[in-house]
């Protein structure tokens, strides 16, 4: 039985937020201290990740001046060094401060689009300096409650000139950053722009650089929208814009949980971690998680360890699905083949389409046949339940 024990090979990474996170909620105090980042990195470290993400300022205040902020990025960068821990994605907090209320590069006030703007631009700045090669946007408060404000069409414009002024601001410092838009419906806003992993996909083809721009999809955000997650990564795949992932767990119809990775909904998450290994996604494993508000510190470090064990058990899972002799015999009778009608649908020529359109279907049979997924599914799931 292996012991899951994670090793950074398995590039499992988590944001400052979320091991610091400190419980704090829109009814309640923080029930446990802030932990500082340096601490953070070497309790990661010892625990197995690969790395940390961050936040401008998950690492350096909003006010901080030039001195205070090079000496916390030293300090910083120290912890990581000595640790042996990468910073493989940065991103922006434009959310926190009142300024960003009513958005950020969608607000209706030009001066707190520049704003946006110039902070970004500072934080990547940071990240690059970290080594960051992943460049996270969640418009969490690009969005509105009421629309009384008529800013739709606008805010869409002005949301894609920003992200064209970054994508060459990007290539002009030589970060060579890869943008990955993150997709949330609501909540800080009532109705959040970009809402889901398609909505994301269809505005990234609007943009001057569409190759530079991809996607950072949340499990527990496709889940808030009622959606399934393992089919909205399966077209970020498709369109080969998987860029970052965040995982985590979530009911659904439920306010943000960010619960341990699979702790609701462990089959989704099989699904999921199958798809990830199965179609070779490369990149960091990010849990964008925390521990219950309930939690003292070791509830956090037991939080952390149990999202990588997990994301490691159900991947024991997926190689002992695909050595399942039954399993996999119940997946090929599900397939059906045929070799003639696959060549005249496989390219359409005229002389396929009219063969086509001449061929005689037994309708009933197609309609009649089982194609035994109930048996398929059993096998799966007595599989995850350990039982074979
Ligand atoms: C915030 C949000 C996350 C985003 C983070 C990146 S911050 O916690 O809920 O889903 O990934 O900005
Ligand atoms: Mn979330
Ligand atoms: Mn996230």
């Amino acid at each position: 039985m292996p012991d899951f024990t994670p090793t950074p090979a398995d590039k499992f990474t988590f944001g400052l937020w979320t091991v610091g996170n400190t419980g704090r909620d829109p009814f309640g105090e923080a029930t446990r201290p802030a932990l500082k980042a340096p601490y953070l990195v070497e309790r990661l470290a010892a625990l197995g990740a690969y790395g940390v993400n961050l936040h401008d300022n998950d690492l350096v205040p909003i006010d901080a001046t030039a001195a205070q902020r090079d000496a916390i990025v030293r300090e910083f960068q120290q912890a990581l060094s000595d640790h042996g821990l990468v910073v493989p994605m940065a991103t922006t907090n434009l959310f926190s401060d009142p300024a960003f209320k009513d958005g950020a590069f969608t607000s209706a006030d030009a001066r707190v689009r520049a704003y946006a703007l110039s902070k970004t631009m500072h934080a990547m700045d940071l990240g690059a300096e970290l080594g960051a090669d992943t460049y996270v946007l969640w418009g969490g408060r690009e969005g509105t409650e009421v629309d009384a404000g008529g800013k739709l069409l606008d805010a869409l414009g002005w949301f894609r000139d920003s992200l064209n002024y970054l994508a060459e601001y990007s290539e002009s410092q030589g970060y060579g950053y890869r943008f990955a838009l993150e997709p949330k419906p609501n909540e800080p806003r009532a109705d959040i722009f970009l809402p889901t992993v398609g909505s994301a996909l269809g505005f990234i083809a609007t943009l001057d650089r569409p190759d530079l721009f991809g996607l950072n999809p949340e499990f527990a955000h496709e889940t808030m929208a009622g959606l399934s997650f393992p089919h909205a990564v399966a077209q970020a795949i498709d369109a080969g814009k998987l860029f970052h992932i965040d995982l985590n767990d979530q009911k659904m119809g439920r306010f943000d949980q960010d619960l341990r990775f699979g702790a609701e909904n462990p089959k989704g998450a099989f699904f999921l971690v199958k798809l990830l290994e199965e179609s070779g996604y490369a990149g960091p494993k990010h849990f964008d998680a925390h521990a219950l508000r309930t939690e003292d510190e070791a509830g956090v470090w037991a939080f952390a360890r149990g999202c990588m064990r997990t994301y490691l058990i159900l991947r024991d899972k997926v190689q002992r699905f695909a050595q399942d002799p039954e399993i996999q015999a119940a997946i090929a009778a599900y397939r059906v083949h045929d070799t003639e009608l696959e060549a005249l649908t496989g390219t359409f020529t005229p002389a396929n389409a009219g063969a086509l359109k001449a061929h005689a279907f037994d309708r009933a049979a197609l309609g009649t046949r089982g194609p035994g997924l109930e048996a398929l599914d059993q096998l799966t799931m007595e599989l995850l339940l350990g039982v074979r």
